[in-house]
């Protein structure tokens, strides 16, 4: 009988989101009474604003005539989009080319891997994202599961005794580096300092930064870098990957990007721009045209504005949330650039306190644990909701738990 790939077999545990999906759905099934609130998995919940909605309305319409009829499109996007995503997001720093659309960044995420194949030092910040690391796994980089973590990942602390920025001597030569600002779990956001000293240490040593920017538009400080295309030197030692989802809440609909400058290059002196082109012509067959046209009038003035005040009625909750938390004494960061807090339980067990809450409150939220070995203790709370649910979710926290 045909093997099973041996890395498949080295993830241990089944992917974080659909495990806290099976938990609620086992509560609800022992409660039918509770009406469940969720400030656990980043999923948007509010409807797409008019102008975007009428930008994939028109795009899908457009389909059904003659004249606007499209088949398969390139694989690297429509240039349109791709000109308008180096204009607004890059202020042309990045050129049009530079820019690869995708359908969203978790699939950039798996696909980027593929770049560096298997035997890639890889680190992270410890908490982060988790595909970072099961991606890693999958490939072939990630190794064997070690009682905390993956034996080939090096998991650099961010916590508050470093002010959630690694330490840079941690860094792997001729590796890979993920880095994710605004931060998921934490909500805390590098400041340009930060940056710059993380993209001089990358350059020492040779590592290539991924550089996860899905939450830059929750940024309302202005002076905190939104990519990391803003700092000198990044060109020769970056990937940036983007999205759509939760700027304009196109989790569903499907669309991001990812810039590779053409700049950074392997030791061999090949450029990884033409590799990147070649892995998204092969495996990929470009995003949704009608995602496209969507994404097209976000990036106009009235998207833009639209953007704006979605990403502003999220960090509206955040800061409910934030009060909430505030209240009952629990110290807590994040919220303020980012639709994530970050919620400290001392001495207590994440999966624990996630099933007291949701016992107690109904509220589903995710376990600081599931991030990495530092986010024990922890428990990340998630500003996307209904602003009426959110407020529920608030008054439970505050009265029950
Ligand atoms: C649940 C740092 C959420 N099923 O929508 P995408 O693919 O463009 O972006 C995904 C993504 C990329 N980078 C970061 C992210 O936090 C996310 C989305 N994360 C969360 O709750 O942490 C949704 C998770 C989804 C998933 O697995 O991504």
């Amino acid at each position: 009988m045909i093997k099973r790939n041996a890395c498949l077999s080295n993830l241990t545990a089944g992917y974080l989101f659909p495990e806290i999906g099976r938990r609620r759905r086992e509560f609800a099934a022992a409660h039918p009474e509770a009406r469940i609130i969720s400030l656990g998995i980043g999923n948007t919940t509010e409807p797409l604003t008019p102008h975007i909605d009428a930008g994939l309305v028109e795009g899908a319409r457009r389909l059904g005539t003659l004249e606007g009829y499209s088949g398969y499109g390139d694989e690297q996007g429509l240039t349109d989009l791709r000109e308008r995503i180096a204009a607004v997001f890059y202020d042309g720093k990045m050129a049009a080319d530079e820019v690869f659309v995708s359908d969203g960044a978790k699939c950039d995420i798996g696909r980027l891997q593929l770049l560096f194949g298997g035997n890639v030092e890889v680190a992270v910040q410890d908490p982060s994202y988790p595909v970072y690391v099961d991606g890693s796994v999958l490939i072939g980089a990630g190794g064997a599961w070690q009682g905390t973590g993956y034996a080939g990942i090096r998991y650099l602390p961010c916590t508050a005794a470093n002010d959630y920025f690694p330490d840079l001597a941690q860094l792997p030569t001729d590796g890979l580096f993920y880095f994710c600002s605004p931060n998921n779990p934490t909500g805390a956001v590098a400041s340009r300092a930060q940056l710059t000293a993380l993209v001089e240490a990358a350059r020492q040593r040779g590592t290539v930064i991924v550089f996860d920017a899905a939450y830059a538009e929750y940024i309302r400080d202005p002076a905190l870098p939104k990519s990391i295309f803003e700092i000198p030197g990044s060109r020769e030692c970056a990937i940036e990957v983007n999205s759509f989802s939760k700027p304009i809440g196109f989790t569903g609909v499907r669309l991001g990007w990812t810039v590779v400058p053409k700049e950074l290059k392997y030791a061999s002196g090949e450029t990884v721009w033409a590799d990147w082109n070649r892995i998204c012509t092969t495996v990929f067959n470009g995003a949704s045209n009608v995602a496209q046209y969507g994404g097209l009038a976000s990036l106009e003035p009235a998207g833009l504005k639209e953007m704006r005040e979605l990403t502003d009625f999220y960090l509206g909750n955040a800061a409910l949330i934030r009060a909430a938390l505030g209240e009952l004494g629990i110290s807590c960061i994040g919220g303020d650039n980012a639709p994530y807090l970050w919620a400290h339980f001392p001495g207590q067990a994440s999966w624990d306190v996630f099933a007291r809450i949701l016992e107690k409150c109904h509220v589903v939220t995710t376990p600081g644990s599931g991030f990495g070995p530092a986010g024990e203790g922890f428990i990340r709370f998630s500003a996307f909701g209904h602003r009426a649910d959110v407020e529920e979710a608030c008054r439970r926290l505050v009265e029950r738990l």
